[in-house]
Order: C-alpha cells, then structure tokens, then sequence
C-alpha cells in the first residue's frame, strides 16, 4: 500500500515537472502554456535539426575515371582501392565536427557500392577484396564505433539500368533502398538527388530518356514505404517532392535570411522559396545546406590546390547553422580509398575553430530579464564579444519576423548589425539558431528586441561569444 502511494506521489510529481516545463512567463508575468504557431516540427526533425553539422562523402566509379557524372557503362573492374579505410574516414569527420556521415551509396552512373543483389554493377565485379568487400557496410561499423550517425545518397536516375524509364525500374529503385534501408541499421537521412539529365547507357541502348519527375517514381508510394522501414529517418526533398527537408537551391555553402523553415505542400517550389523557406507556410520543411570542401563533389587530382580555406568554411558555417540552416560538407574520397590530407587538416582546424567558438558563453556571466518582447543582459564587468547566438523553441513553432541587437557601452546603446549581410538589411528571422556576427565590442549590456512575430515569441537560450580568431592550418 505504501509502495502504490509512493509510486502515485512520484508520478504526480514527475507530472507536475513536466508541466512546469512546458509553462513560460508571459508578458504579465503570469505562469501560461504557450498555443503553439503553424505548423511544427516533428521529433525527428528536431532531432535532426540538432545536428547542425554532417558529412557528405562522394566516391564511385567516377573517382576513378575523373568524372563529376558517370555515363553507366564505366567497368566495374575500375573500382579498385589499394588503402580503402572506412574508420579514417569517420576519423577525419569527427574531428571536423560533423555529427554523421552521409554516403554515396549508388551515384547517377548506377555503380553500387553494396553487394546490391538486384545487379551485377557493383562491388562485387571488382576486383577489390575480391568481390566480397561492402563500403556501406564497412562505413556503418565504422560511424557506430566513432559514434557518428549514419544515411544513404541512393540516386533515383540510374544510367547504368536497362530499364530506366520504365515501370520496372521503379521496383528495383525500392528494392536497393529496402536492402540499404533494412541491411545496414539506423539511418538519420536518406538523399534522393533530383538530377535527372537524359541520357545514358541504359544496359546498352546508348539515348535520352525523358522522364517525368513529379509522377515517374511515384514517391508517394515509396515514402510510405521509407516509413515503413526506418520511422525516424528523414527524406531529403529537392523541392520536387515532398520530403522532410528541403535543397536550399544552391550549393555554394548558404541559405537566405530570412529562413523560414515552412513551405507551402501545394504548387511548385521557385528557388527562391528554396533559399528563404515560406513565412506562412503549412508545412515543417528545414533547410540544408550542401557544399563541397572541393569545387566538386568527387575527386580530382587538379583539384588539390582548391580545397576551400578555413576562412571559406568559417564563412558558410555561419551562413547556414548560423542561419536556422544544417550544413552537409562534402568530402571527396581519393581513388586510393582515403579522404586527402590537404581536407582532412582543413576539416579539423574547421572543427577546431567551431569549439573553441563556444567554449566560453559569456551569457553565464550576465543577469537576463526579460520584458514582454525585449530581453536585457546585464554585465557586472563590460565583455568583449563579437557574436550572438538566439534560438527559439521550436517545438512551438517558428515565430520571429524580425528583431534588433543593441550593446550598451560607453554611456550609448548601439545597434549591433550582422556583418555578413549587406549594409542595408536589417535582422530577420531566428528558428531553431540565429548567429550574429558583429565587429568587437566591450558591453556592458546586451538588448534583444523582437520587432514583429507572427505570435508571442518563444525565446530559448541566448548565447555570447568572443570568436576565435581564424588562422590557416599551414
Ligand atoms: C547533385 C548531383 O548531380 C551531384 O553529382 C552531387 O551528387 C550533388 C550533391 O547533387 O544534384
């Protein structure tokens, strides 16, 4: 009897914290559960939003022929790594930050890198270990033991297939994503690219197949199908479809501000909504932003000289996680089976420069109120600070249209602008991050003022940091 008691009391008050938990003060500094606004994000989304950074790895046949696009009758005998290691890979992604590793597991020129059994054009026609290897596999071991999360690039046009084009191809598209997507354990994300360009070798036929990419793959029906196999997987959408992410329209390394993470579910998506996502929106679809270490996504020696300095990455880390964005860096693998070294040690000073960013968040030090839309943080001691990080809660929905950041210092407020946007834009939506990169200034107070929001906003954790300075790895 005492045991039931004791077991009630401790489940009403478990209860009564979770309560509390979702309970905020309001502008009357009364206790009162926020109504959430629009559309929100799921679980998994948010999850995955907390990422912030993955890697994208490219490698197939084309690393050896040094091609961006395979024709699909490239041999298969081509593939032939003498120093394949799975677990640098995951190494050199780590230390680059990144929280999972993204592979291409077939790219456009059809080549498997899994023992698919629905075809022959894969690693089990090459000569490396003897037919028996599996890079998808060895990869997934590798992510598990680094403690890095794992997805799959599976593109829908295949040029190597005979049937492409037709109804056929469809059921061997999901049966290859039903063997990645059940052989190979957890996947955080699977990419269907949605370049489809014509032609190919198509087992021989050597032409142009036309397809129409808003009916020929039926996604709907495949989607379930995805759901079905990992439920916390999220499918990456070019704008075509209707994922859970969304291509942010370009793959020079940002996205637009202001960044909604809304789309509309009906009509085509113009590029423009792909960069700025769409204020009143009816559908949760974040942003990710896909770049290359390398001016391309597959390896090429005349490249080497091209890697993107610390200072370009530093740039699009705070143009796209800075802007409610996540960031999937590309890294090529080299023919001989390993991430060059010129990448790896920009990735780690990358990854470096990202934790000594926020190894001192000097709002610890600071009282905050907050006062309806404003929030102050005050400083016994002035601090010297040149970024500020804003989140809101997201589980409540995307609010904030625009905001002002002001310092107090000298006996003057002034108005802090972000650096990275020309002179005359002003500050815009925040989400799930909003990172805001000004000139150095010694404050003694900090001001957040939220200008306009399509309902009460919901302001989580505020953040201010004094930036590393950046230096080239040598
Ligand atoms: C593009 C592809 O065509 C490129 O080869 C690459 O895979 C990139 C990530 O997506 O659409």
């Amino acid at each position: 009897m005492k045991n039931r008691n004791l077991r009630r009391f401790t489940l009403a008050a478990i209860f009564m914290l979770a309560a509390t938990a979702y309970l905020a003060v309001n502008a009357a500094g009364r206790r009162e559960k926020y109504e959430p606004c629009g559309p929100l994000p799921t679980p998994q989304q948010i999850a995955w939003q907390q990422m912030e950074m993955y890697a994208f790895l490219h490698y197939s046949i084309n690393t050896y022929t040094d091609q961006e696009w395979g024709f699909g009758n490239e041999p298969a005998e081509l593939f032939n790594p003498s120093h394949l290691d799975a677990r640098q890979w995951a190494a050199v992604c780590k230390e680059s930050g990144m929280k999972g590793i993204i592979l291409t597991a077939k790219h456009h020129c059809g080549f498997c890198l899994w023992p698919s059994a629905y075809t022959d054009y894969s690693v089990k026609s090459s000569p490396w270990k003897d037919g028996c290897g599996d890079v998808v596999r060895e990869l997934a071991e590798a992510c598990r033991e680094f403690g890095l999360k794992f997805a799959v690039y599976l593109s829908p046009w295949d040029r190597n297939h005979p049937q492409y084009g037709r109804p056929e191809y469809i059921e061997y598209f999901r049966n290859q994503l039903q063997e990645l997507l059940t052989g190979y354990g957890e996947m955080f994300e699977v990419w269907f690219d949605g370049a489809n360009g014509g032609t190919g070798w198509y087992g021989g036929a050597d032409e142009r197949r036309q397809i129409d990419r808003k009916t020929y793959y039926d996604w709907e029906n495949t989607y379930r199908m995805i759901r079905q196999w990992q439920p916390d997987c999220l499918i990456w959408n070019d704008g075509g479809s209707r994922g859970d992410l969304r291509w942010v329209g370009t793959e020079a390394g940002y996205v637009g501000q202001p960044n909604w993470s809304l789309l509309m579910s009906s009509g085509d998506v113009p590029r423009e909504q792909l960069q700025h996502g769409v204020e009143d929106g009816d559908r949760w679809v974040p942003g990710e932003v896909n770049t290359s270490i390398r001016p391309g996504w597959f390896y090429h020696s005349k490249e080497d000289g091209r890697v993107k300095t610390l200072a370009h990455l530093v740039d699009i880390y705070y143009k796209s996680v800075g802007r409610n964005g996540t960031l999937l860096l590309n890294f090529p693998i080299r023919p001989d089976g390993l991430i060059d070294a010129r990448d790896s040690i920009t990735g780690a000073a990358f990854g470096r420069y990202v934790q000594e960013l926020f190894r001192d968040d000097l709002a610890k030090k600071a009282v905050r109120k907050n006062r309806g839309r404003e929030v102050t943080l005050s400083f016994k001691e002035p601090v010297t600070c040149n970024r500020i990080v804003l989140q809101e809660r997201i589980e409540w929905g995307q609010r904030v249209k625009s905001f002002r950041l002001e310092a107090f210092a000298g006996g003057v407020w002034t108005e802090l602008k972000d650096e990275l946007l020309p002179e005359d834009e002003s500050l815009t939506t925040i989400g799930y991050k909003r990172i805001v990169c000004f000139p150095e200034i010694a404050a003694e107070k900090l001001r957040l003022t939220i200008l306009d929001s399509k309902a009460e906003p919901v302001i989580g954790d505020i953040g201010v940091y004094l930036a590393p300075p950046v230096v080239e790895p040598l």
